[in-house]
């Protein structure tokens, strides 16, 4: 199977080709990193002069003398190129097949792409390495500090209903993301509350940035099933766009006055529910504490739950 989306990579390769920042570049290594975490499969040029029986693969050489291998990511990657013979492969099998040639420096993705890309086996084999760890991954801790300072997949920001900014967390963010965070959230058409949406993360350590809007406290039972919703509709959106870690602050306890005690219960059973129902997936969830009296509240929880008094 070719990988189900829009050809991850193929867009990837797009932005690089416009812009060779490091930004564009973590984008292309998480496309190819998606791609070995879907079991997607790539086409592979093979060349048309091998001995009678003999599949023999094209290879290309780069400018500085280097041999590389090489890979298309979908059928309309492969129609920008010379026709030739492919074969079909799952890309994590010709990475593996790849360490083990002779003289092959690494490979190159979408050869007749405007951008080319090379991977090197050193990298290779960092992405094969993270593939097997991410299929793992599936934690939750708690950690004290800034949100913007994580270097995670996403990190969830507390926005309002606008999505245009304001106090707090949100402040923090869009402060450390720079004015394109502003741009991209002008385009969503705000979020109602319990919802989810992404943007990239711009100047953040952090790839992306999903918004979410807590209930603004007043008492009513139902808020409780809205404060559970940003959770679980930011993981979901999380795994939808395949990523493996997200970080957490703690939402409505600020400006939306939302009591720490039960905003911390509902933030790490919810959590805990989302994480169980997708044991197939790696996530690791961080749940960060900005003052001591969420963190406070966590670890007591977290020493309830070890106990199995939480529920
Ligand atoms: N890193 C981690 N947590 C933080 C950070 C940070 N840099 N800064 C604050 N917190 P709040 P809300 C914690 O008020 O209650 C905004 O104006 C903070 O200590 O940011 O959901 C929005 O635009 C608290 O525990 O968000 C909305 O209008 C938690 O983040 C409104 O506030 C949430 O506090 C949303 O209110």
């Amino acid at each position: 199977m070719l990988h189900p989306s829009t050809d991850i990579i193929m867009n990837a390769q797009q932005f690089f080709a416009a812009d060779q920042s490091e930004a564009n570049l973590v984008k292309l290594l998480h496309a190819v990193s998606v791609m070995l975490q879907e079991g997607a499969e790539v086409l592979i040029p093979t060349a048309d002069n091998a001995p009678e029986g003999q599949l023999l693969l094209q290879t290309q050489t780069t400018e500085s003398g280097l041999e590389y291998m090489t890979a298309y990511s979908s059928k309309e990657a492969y129609e920008q190129g010379e026709p030739c013979n492919v074969i079909s492969r799952p890309l994590l099998n010709y990475f593996e097949a790849i360490l083990q040639m002779d003289g092959i420096a690494g490979i190159i993705f979408n050869p007749a792409s405007p951008a080319p890309f090379n991977i090197q086996n050193r990298m290779i084999k960092e992405l094969l390495a993270d593939a097997k760890k991410n299929k793992q991954q599936n934690a939750i801790s708690v950690w004290r500090g800034d949100i913007t300072t994580l270097d995670c997949d996403a990190i969830v920001n507390a926005a309002n209903s606008t999505l245009l900014g304001g106090g707090g967390v949100d402040g923090a963010i869009h402060r450390a993301a720079g004015p394109q965070l502003l741009e991209e959230c002008k385009t969503l058409g705000g979020c109602p509350t319990g919802a989810a949406k992404i943007t990239y993360g711009y100047n953040l350590p952090a790839s992306y940035i999903i918004h979410t809007v807590g209930p603004i406290y007043n008492g009513k039972v139902e808020q409780r099933l809205e404060l559970a919703d940003c959770y679980k509709n930011s993981l979901d959106l999380a795994r939808k766009h395949h990523l493996h870690s997200i970080a957490f602050p703690a939402i409505s306890t600020g400006a939306y006055a939302y009591p720490v005690d039960e905003a911390a219960r509902i933030a790490l059973l919810t959590c805990t529910e989302w994480i169980n129902a997708n044991a197939d997936y790696g996530m690791s969830v961080v749940l960060t504490c900005f003052n001591n009296g969420v963190y406070n509240a966590y670890l007591e929880l977290v020493k309830k739950a070890q106990n199995g008094e939480l529920d």
